[in-house]
């Protein structure tokens, strides 16, 4: 019995078996590192979108710059799309890895390859359900947001380990600078648990010192440098006007839609038709001073101001648009309250995380902040939140509540 089991596990390949230049210490370092860049910015990115629609009053986040959550969240998905090829590029590299011998040679390494194990997965998870939900494939039975949240704590907090662990070998992979010739460090164990690492000498002979494995080497770090900037270009271009003509991998084009802006939800997919379109909808203002009711047309009888800003969705398009309408600074002032009280927005939609939100006070103060009547020197479109919604400079998509039925000045519902 105990022979058998020895010649299988002689017939599993050790870390030396695989002799692809690939598997060197420097490639790992490098992809290492750019994927390490990737995860601090899919991390400090994600955390601010987390407080837009989660805030907090340590860290409150302002109006300005109007532009900021676009960048922000557009960054993020961007970033989650360089991810594929990168993951990818750093599993195979590390894979030899694998098959270290003993598996556990005592609880210090055992840890060490536990969270390894938990860094892979919770990675993989992340990009594979993030990408899934920037193509609206909602096919995971979960609040994605939620348990993006949580993994991402995961994510960041096996990242610092495993980058605290691997230091040395980092430090090493990188100091050739950006010399890839000469076999330097194998693969195998990334820190050697003599402490002792073979440097150059009588390891300078073989596969790995060659010519052909640097061109190997620098064949690789290149396609995965190419294949990461492409899918970057590919992305940014639901954002930015300039790559427009290569969002191909944007499922949404910002521009195709009514009006000329690209629509989330529908006013049917939102089952708000009915009441959206009913002649007799009247906003209702609810506030210090009591409530009112007020007509599309009381609201266009009101002050009207106008503001060029975007409408920029967490799942990473954005676009650009004169919206009209009344200040809600004004509403609130109306409704017997101060111009920066927070303000509760509710829709006409009956079900959907989406149907509410909440405006700061921050916010409510600010001049570009308005109840939307018109788009563009249009009435709203149906699709766009007719017979009015909110626009507010700095805001995640999903906080520009559409179809307004009710503001409630001063928070409380
Ligand atoms: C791999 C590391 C990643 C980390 C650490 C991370 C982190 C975060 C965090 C903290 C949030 C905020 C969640 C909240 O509001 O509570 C977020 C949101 C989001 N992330 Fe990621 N993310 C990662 C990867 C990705 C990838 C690969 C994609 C897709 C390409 C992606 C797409 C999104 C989207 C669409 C949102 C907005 C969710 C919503 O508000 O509905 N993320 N991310
Ligand atoms: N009531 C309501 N408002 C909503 C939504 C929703 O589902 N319900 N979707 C939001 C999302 S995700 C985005 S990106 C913007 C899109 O606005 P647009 O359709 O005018 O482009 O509306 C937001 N307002
Ligand atoms: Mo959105």
């Amino acid at each position: 019995m105990v022979s058998a089991a020895r010649r299988i596990l002689d017939r599993v390949p050790r870390p030396e078996d695989f002799t692809s230049a690939v598997h060197d210490e420097r490639v790992v370092a490098r992809v290492g590192v750019w994927f390490g860049a990737a995860i601090v910015i899919l991390f400090v990115t994600g955390l601010v979108s987390h407080l837009h629609q989660n805030p907090v009053w340590w860290l409150p986040f302002g109006p300005e710059p109007a532009w900021a959550y676009r960048v922000t969240q557009g960054l993020h998905v961007a970033a989650g799309f360089a991810c594929v090829p990168l993951l990818l590029a750093k599993l195979y590299a590390v894979y030899p890895r694998l098959f270290v011998r003993p598996v556990v040679t005592g609880w210090r390494h055992g840890l060490e390859r536990a969270s390894v194990g938990l860094l892979v997965a919770a990675t993989v998870f992340q990009v594979v359900t993030g990408v899934l939900n920037v193509f609206q494939l909602y096919v995971f039975g979960f609040g994605f947001t939620r348990v993006h949240y949580a993994t991402s704590w995961i994510v960041f907090g096996a990242v610092l380990v495993h980058v605290g662990v691997q230091l040395p070998a980092v430090v090493r992979g990188l100091a050739s600078g950006g010399d890839l010739s000469g076999s330097g460090v194998r693969g195998g164990h990334a820190v050697p648990r003599g402490g002792t690492v073979p440097q150059g000498g009588a390891d300078d002979v073989g596969p790995r010192g060659s010519d052909e494995a640097q061109t190997t080497r620098r064949g690789f770090l290149g396609a995965v440098a190419v294949a990461t900037l492409t899918l970057t270009a590919l992305t940014l271009g639901q954002t930015w006007r300039p790559l427009r003509p290569v969002a191909l991998l944007a499922p949404r084009d910002p521009e195709a839609g009514p009006q000329g802006l690209a629509v989330n939800k529908t006013a049917r997919g939102a089952g708000v038709v009915e009441a959206a379109t009913d002649p007799g909808w009247a906003l209702e203002l609810v506030g210090p001073g009591g409530a009112v009711r007020l007509s599309r047309d009381d609201l266009l009888a009101l002050d009207q101001h106008e503001a060029v800003l975007p409408i920029a969705c967490v799942e990473g398009w954005s676009a650009t648009a004169r919206w009209g309408g009344v200040r809600v600074r004004d509403l609130a002032a109306l409704a017997g309250g101060r111009p920066d009280d927070p303000v509760h927005v509710q829709s006409l939609q009956a079900r959907g995380s989406y149907r509410e939100s909440d405006l700061p006070g921050a916010y409510v103060a600010h001049e570009d902040t308005l109840l939307a009547l018109r788009l563009d020197g249009e009435d709203l479109a149906l699709d766009h939140g007719f017979p009015a919604r909110i626009i507010a400079p700095n805001r995640p998509g999903v906080l520009q509540t559409k179809w307004v039925a009710r503001l409630v000045v001063g928070g409380a519902a």
